[in-house]
């Protein structure tokens, strides 16, 4: 299934490593489930509803053979679009039983999105909820579905116990083949769409749990938008679910929501985004309303987490903080949990696995010695290309990674994030593509020309500012009308743009190309 391959030599080498052992996603779900001291343990709890694995295991049986009754087939791939909820797992895991490749949509994605990822992918099933939030996800996978040719089928995510048929063998999916289609974080309009295999990503998995102390004992809180990579498996739903531990998935991040699921599942460890991070602990700095003295883990990723605000979270909510810097590409740095307090609080961490390898190179892609340069590796758990071909100037000639971050290293060995080159800007953790975004803009009638730029935001990190260069400049296009246009258009709300300058022209670089830095020094001067 179209995944660009390690070379040979490397795969043979993290095979003989025993990285890659050869085992699927529904070789661990079934082996939890049919163990007599797991299969009774609780797997996956919501605010609604608890499963063992025992149950987790039947279940997905039971929905997989529906599945493949719908008609669904190994290697078909499966858009899914579910909230935080117990059926994000089962029907995750229903799709590798039947040997099928999920895609991971958000629930915050709307039309553009979706019918980019679907038709990239050539997705022939929808999973979504009927409505989610006050909007209409029915109605919006129909739009999809009418647009797309490849998708055949709507499933009810809500419903999904009337697809419930005796379970049946679907065989054995090959590990080292594509397991699931995970999206990148600054996809333009036609998005890049992440292959990971079977062993590469559950080596991530498993290597992440050991060095962020995951057990049996471990109860995570999914609070991000599960479908992320972050949640998903550093070490996520997936290292909890790999340690026959227990996921709890709370239907907002919030600490009111949160931390309830917090106090009645005494859950232990979570991820959060900078911006969150502060909501946490500002909460907790006035009196948490809820007992989360069980929390002894905090990790903080996504975006860079202000020096500040890192060595505040930890006295706050009595936990230790991990940075964590990864990317669905694959690559993630963990600070370790007994690194040097300001290690923590100022660093980045360093990667996970000693098969990772990391240059740091300037624009010409030469090896910079000392301070920061742009970020390139390759690696056990690091794709070689993106799906179908996209994005290849993402990969250096020889198939390393240049991630676009710009990192410096220190004499401990951890990595400071210090920026990225390129367009995409990072409001938080949610990545947004200036191009995406300067393409709707421009398809506005009173929009002559726009560029995007990221601008700093104290709360944020970063945040969007669109430069107009109005059609008629006597009439300039206003901030609200610009959001409006962009939602109608399809785009998910976070990649409205912040605000608008309107501007009679745009600096040049000296080779007459617009400058985003001059732009962006405008703004911050
Ligand atoms: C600065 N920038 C960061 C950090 C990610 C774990 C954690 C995060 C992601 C993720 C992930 C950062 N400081 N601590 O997949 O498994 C920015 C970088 C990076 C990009 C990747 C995981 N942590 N970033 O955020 O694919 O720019 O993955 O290249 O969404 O986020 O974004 P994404």
């Amino acid at each position: 299934m179209d995944v660009s391959p390690w070379p040979p030599e490397l795969a043979d080498h993290y095979r003989a490593q025993g990285l890659w052992r050869g085992e699927t996603f529904d070789d661990m779900l079934r082996s939890r489930g049919g163990d007599p001291a797991t299969g009774p343990r609780i797997a996956v709890v919501d605010a609604a509803r608890r499963l063992t694995y025992a149950d987790l295991d039947d279940r997905v049986s039971r929905l997989a053979a529906g599945l493949a009754a719908l008609g669904i087939r190994p290697d078909d791939r499966v858009l899914l679009q579910i909230p935080n909820q117990v059926a994000f797992v089962e029907a995750v895991f229903a799709v590798f039983r039947v040997r099928a490749i999920p895609v991971f949509g958000l629930p915050a994605h709307r039309e553009a999105e979706l019918v980019g990822i679907a038709r990239s992918a050539c997705a022939v099933a929808i999973i979504s909820p009927r409505a989610h939030e006050g909007f209409d996800h029915r109605a919006l996978a129909e739009a999809v579905a009418a647009q797309v040719d490849s998708v055949e089928h709507l499933v009810d995510v809500d419903d999904l116990e009337s697809l419930f048929a005796e379970p049946v063998d679907h065989g054995r999916a090959d590990p080292s083949e594509l397991a699931f289609l995970q999206l990148s974080g600054g996809s333009t309009g036609v998005p890049k769409l992440i292959p990971r295999t079977h062993d590469d990503y559950l080596y991530s998995v498993r290597r992440s749990n050991e060095i962020c102390g995951v057990t049996a004992d471990t109860v995570y809180l999914a609070a991000l938008p599960v479908a992320h990579n972050f949640p998903m498996s550093s070490p996520g739903i997936l290292g909890a679910l790999s340690a026959g531990g227990t996921v709890a998935l709370a239907a907002s991040p919030t600490p009111s929501v949160a931390w309830e699921l917090v106090e009645r599942e005494r859950v232990t460890m979570t991820g959060l985004v900078p911006p969150l991070a502060r909501l946490w602990t500002e909460t907790a700095e006035r009196g948490a309303a809820f007992d989360i003295s069980s929390l002894d883990t905090i990790q903080v990723g996504g975006a860079r987490c202000p020096d500040e605000l890192a060595r505040r979270i930890g006295p706050a909510l009595g936990v230790t903080l991990q940075q964590v810097f990864g990317m669905a590409e694959g690559l993630v740095c963990y600070t370790r949990l007994d690194d040097p307090i300001d290690e923590i609080c100022t660093t980045q961490g360093r990667p996970m696995s000693d098969a990772d390898q990391l240059r740091v190179v300037d624009e010409h892609g030469e090896p910079v010695d000392v301070g920061p340069g742009f970020l390139e590796t390759q690696g056990p758990y690091t794709i070689r290309g993106y799906w179908a071909g996209a994005g290849k100037d993402s990969f250096a000639a020889d198939g390393w990674y240049r991630t676009g971050d710009v990192v410096e290293l220190n004499e401990y060995g951890n990595l400071v994030v210090r920026g990225r080159g390129g367009d995409r800007v990072n409001r938080g953790g949610e990545k947004v593509s200036a191009e995406q975004l300067e393409e709707q803009l421009l398809a506005h009638p009173g929009v002559w020309d726009a560029i995007v730029v990221a601008v700093p935001d104290p709360y944020l990190g970063e945040r969007t500012c669109a430069y107009v260069i109005a059609t008629d400049p006597a009439e300039p296009p206003s901030l609200a009308v610009i959001r409006r246009f962009v939602r109608d258009a399809g785009l998910a709300e976070w990649k409205l743009p912040d605000s608008v300058k309107v501007v009679e022209e745009f600096p040049e670089t000296g080779v007459g190309k617009v400058s985003r830095k001059k732009l962006r020094a405008i703004l911050a001067g």
